[in-house]
């Protein structure tokens, strides 16, 4: 491969991250991971843990140079509290591009309490400004790739296809004359992590603008799947498989509810349509957009890095139909429609050549082999998602308009 990129992958250790620095790492760019390990500790306050055995990350590194030879690089470092660290790495790697995984992204678990919230926000924000600010700090020049979310724009149901980041408005000028501007597609997100992600893109227009960095923002739908080519090489290189509620995202939590025998837990009517990509594109994904950085124009370039979209209902009766698991309405923890319509252009991945495997490719199959063979790991009280959106929606709180008081 000719084009070798020195890239930082920041949140290395994620189910998105270590595929992703392992399949750039195996096309030849040099790779160094940056995580403070948050996800696992977090994992360890719950009482939860990956479904998979996810080994540690010196263990995942031998494992990669036993198998490829090739050097993955780590750093420790929390980019959200420790700038003088970041100032240094950036400075030490001079990286061609930055990739930013590196924040707090369960919805539910944002929304846990005040200490969550709270956290999220810091987190997040410090960690995507901390990053950007020492780029232009150093005078360095990397282009910088962000994880972004669908969901910033919320499931309002109003028939609009949702465009790759920007809506042309047409505004009258006092002299009757109308203008053009091309204005962020408006945010309204459903949590306070998605939230994080709205702020984010006001961080990235401001230093696009300012100091002229090129950025990429991934808008990126719910990925599903575990293994991909890289991770399945080795045991020891096992991607991490989130299955308890605030964690555990909907397809792959109803494929390993399936094989432990747990009823599938449809929210409400399960008529909420979300965009998907299998974990498979997503690192091709993130390669496509390593080789195509966005012109220095001042403008975020802003894609949207989804390949299909279901309702959660339609996606536990497919589940139901090839596993013959039964399907559990329950009560809606979150404050989201019930039903919605989503259309979302995506052509920007397709035209830069992306051949997608959808669901009915069957990698439900292989996913659920793989929790097949750890459903020994589960554990079952983690399964329900127990995180609710307002204090209204608690078990056993009666609310300030019941008519009789419990
Ligand atoms: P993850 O929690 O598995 O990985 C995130 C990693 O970032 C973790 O290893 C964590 O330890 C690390 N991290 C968090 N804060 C950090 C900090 N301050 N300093 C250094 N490291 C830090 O999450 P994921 O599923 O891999 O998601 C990665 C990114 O992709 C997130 O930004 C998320 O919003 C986005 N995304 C994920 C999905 C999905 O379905 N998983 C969908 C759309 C977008
Ligand atoms: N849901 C169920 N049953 C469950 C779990 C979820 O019906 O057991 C429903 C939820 O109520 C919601 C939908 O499934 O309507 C999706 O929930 P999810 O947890 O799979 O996804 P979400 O909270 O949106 O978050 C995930 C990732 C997040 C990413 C986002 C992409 O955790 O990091 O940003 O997907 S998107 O949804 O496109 O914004």
């Amino acid at each position: 491969m000719t084009n070798a990129q020195e890239i930082i992958v920041v949140g290395g250790d994620g189910f998105c991250g270590w595929p992703t620095a392992l399949h750039l790492s195996k096309l030849g760019h040099n790779v160094t991971i940056v995580d403070n390990m948050s996800r696992r500790e977090i994992d360890k306050i719950m009482g939860a843990d990956s479904l998979t055995p996810i080994a540690s990350m010196k263990d995942r590194l031998i494992a990669w140079k036993d198998q490829t030879g090739r050097t993955i690089k780590f750093e420790k470092i929390d980019v959200a509290h420790e700038f003088e660290r970041v100032l240094a790495l950036l400075s030490s790697v001079n990286p061609d591009t930055i990739i930013h995984f590196g924040e707090q992204r369960a919805a539910p678990y944002s929304m846990r309490g005040v200490t969550e919230k709270r956290y999220t926000v810091d987190n997040n924000i410090s960690a995507t400004h901390n990053l950007l600010a020492a780029s232009v700090e150093l005078g360095l020049d990397p282009h910088f790739i962000h994880l972004g979310t669908m969901g910033v724009y919320g499931y309002d149901d109003d028939g609009i296809e949702i465009p790759e980041g920007y809506l042309p408005v047409y505004i009258p000028g006092d002299n009757n004359k109308i203008y053009q501007r091309d204005i962020l597609y408006p945010t309204n997100p459903g949590s306070v992590y998605h939230m994080t992600k709205s702020m984010d893109q006001l961080l990235f227009q401001f230093y696009a603008k300012n100091d002229s960095l090129r950025i990429t923002d991934l808008h990126q739908g719910i990925v599903w799947g575990t293994q991909t080519d890289e991770t399945k090489l080795d045991e020891r290189l096992i991607n991490r498989f989130d299955y308890d509620g605030d964690y555990g995202t909907v397809l792959n939590r109803f494929l390993m509810q399936a094989v432990v025998g747990h009823p599938l837990t449809v929210h409400g009517t399960g008529g909420q349509t979300r965009a998907f990509i299998h974990i498979q594109d997503t690192v091709k994904c993130l390669a496509l957009a390593v080789g195509n950085p966005p012109a220095r124009d001042g403008k975020v370039a802003i894609l949207n890095q989804m390949t299909e979209t279901h309702t959660v209902r339609s996606l536990a009766e497919l589940v139901a139909k090839t596993s013959g698991a039964q399907i559990a309405n329950v009560d809606n923890p979150r404050n989201e429609a019930a039903e919605n319509d989503l259309r979302v252009s995506n052509k920007t991945f397709f035209s830069l050549g992306l051949k997608p495997v959808t669901l009915a490719e069957g990698l439900m199959n292989e996913t659920q082999e793989i929790a097949a063979k750890y459903a020994r790991r589960c554990i079952h009280k983690m399964i329900p998602c127990v995180s609710t959106w307002t204090d209204n929606q608690r078990p056993g709180v009666v609310h300030r308009d019941d008519k009789q008081v419990a």
